[in-house]
């Protein structure tokens, strides 16, 4: 586990200086180098290699070790939605969380085209206003990042420290893919399709344009769109304007913002998003599984009134109706069980019906609740067709997809 400080954090020969937390200056003359790319890869993605730094590493906290500077960094870019927010249907602007890898990429709607290619028979070049002038349809989807959860994983992996913020529901306007693959015509071959946004940045060394792959299966389902609106209004920057995709169901890292390329592949996709990045594993050394679709998840709007610099929450005694919302990527929602005595016992809420109108929508839940003076934990429990929330944490190396229970302790006054 203790990777910092070992011999291989060398840069032209030059020792990482732990006292300055800098590398000596040379050293931050980063070379970028083409790597020659192998066949197939040369016109999926351009992937060349940065001089990885040495806080650029993967790694995982050491026992005991605070959030650090990085992970602040990270955190004030990528911002959570408030837990209130739980209470609105539709995430209102603003309120969405959001989460970008490099930078918000400069891109000119009036410049601005999507590419169709790869093992297609017609290759097609699209405008915005060509793509606008498909059907086009809204949908009102629930979108979570695969990180959420990941600052309360013991030990910690060093990234995107999310508590339970990274969610949001939005309606997204757009047209659906699946009739634009069928025109370029995919080949007889293709298993997947690869999505290329315009933003560019360096992850562990490697020197990449943001892409990820989906299975062709996946792509043509009839929920998955290409989008240019959220919320009645033009898409906005942080969330991929002019273009993103959307994969309703999916963990956030499938659904590729400020699209530029859509590619076709007779070949599994094997860029650093999917290979590398976004795998289920407890040792660095193994494959792991890909992270897929968003495991169920029901959580609590906090209840009462916060101190401010702990977040800590008192109630006043008497009735109190708990709410919030629950969800499942992966199948239809079961059911939402809430304990109030940091999960001794656990009693069924009552979870609105699923509506046929917003299937990939949270759900809301109630509990009423007779709030007696003392101490307690609520916690909250969803379960779909193939399970329930974990009580206890199932770790994983990159702090994906951690669905352990909220716990959110109260103090109800006299
Ligand atoms: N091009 C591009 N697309 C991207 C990302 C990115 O960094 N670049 N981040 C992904 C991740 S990890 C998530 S969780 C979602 C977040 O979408 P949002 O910021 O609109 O909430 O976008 C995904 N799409
Ligand atoms: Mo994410």
């Amino acid at each position: 586990m203790c990777r910092l400080r070992q011999p291989h954090d060398q840069l032209d020969g030059k020792a990482w200086n732990p006292a300055t937390l800098a590398w000596p200056l040379a050293a931050h003359r980063l070379t970028a180098r083409a790597v020659p790319l192998g066949g197939h890869q040369a016109n999926t993605l351009p992937m060349t290699a940065t001089q990885s730094t040495h806080r650029g590493r993967a790694r995982i906290a050491e026992p005991g070790e605070g959030i650090g500077l990085d992970e602040l960094a990270l955190a004030t870019r990528n911002h959570g939605m408030p837990l209130e927010a739980l209470r609105y249907d539709v995430t209102p602007p603003g309120l969405h969380y959001v989460l970008t890898h490099y930078d918000i990429p400069a891109v000119d709607p009036a410049t601005w085209s999507l590419e169709v290619g790869g093992a297609v028979a017609r290759p097609l070049r699209l405008t915005l206003d060509a793509l606008r002038s498909r059907p086009a349809v809204t949908s009102r989807v629930l979108l979570e990042c695969a990180g959420n959860g990941r600052a309360r994983y013991e030990p910690r992996p060093v990234s995107q420290p999310w508590l339970l913020e990274a969610v949001g529901t939005a309606e997204w306007t757009g047209t659906p893919l699946a009739p634009l693959l069928e025109e370029a015509g995919p080949a007889d071959a293709a298993v997947d399709v690869a999505f290329t946004g315009a933003d560019h940045g360096v992850e562990r060394g490697v020197e990449q344009d943001y892409a990820r792959g989906l299975p062709l299966a996946e792509a043509v389902r009839p929920e998955v769109m290409l989008v240019w609106g959220m919320n009645g209004m033009p898409l906005p920057p942080q969330h991929g304007a002019p273009l993103r995709l959307l994969v309703p169901g999916w963990y956030g890292m499938a659904h590729v913002k400020w699209l530029t390329r859509i590619e076709v592949l007779d070949h599994p996709f094997d860029g650093y998003q999917n290979t590398t990045a976004y795998r289920l594993k407890v040792d660095s050394a193994d494959a792991g599984e890909p992270v897929t679709r968003i495991a169920p998840r029901a959580l609590l709007t906090p209840p009462g009134w916060p101190d401010f610099m702990t977040r800590e929450r008192f109630l006043r005694p008497g009735p109190v109706t708990l709410t919030g919302r629950a969800w499942s990527g992966r199948a239809p929602i079961q059911g939402v069980e809430v304990s109030t005595d940091g999960g001794a016992t656990w009693s069924p809420a009552e979870v609105a019906p699923a509506d046929p109108a917003h299937p990939w929508a949270w759900r809301a839940w109630t509990f009423p609740w007779t709030a007696e003076p003392g101490s307690w934990e609520l916690v909250a429990r969803a379960t779909d067709a193939e399970g329930s929330q974990p009580t206890e944490q199932v770790w994983n190396r990159q702090g994906m997809a951690n669905n352990l229970v909220q716990r959110v302790p109260v103090t109800v006054l006299e």
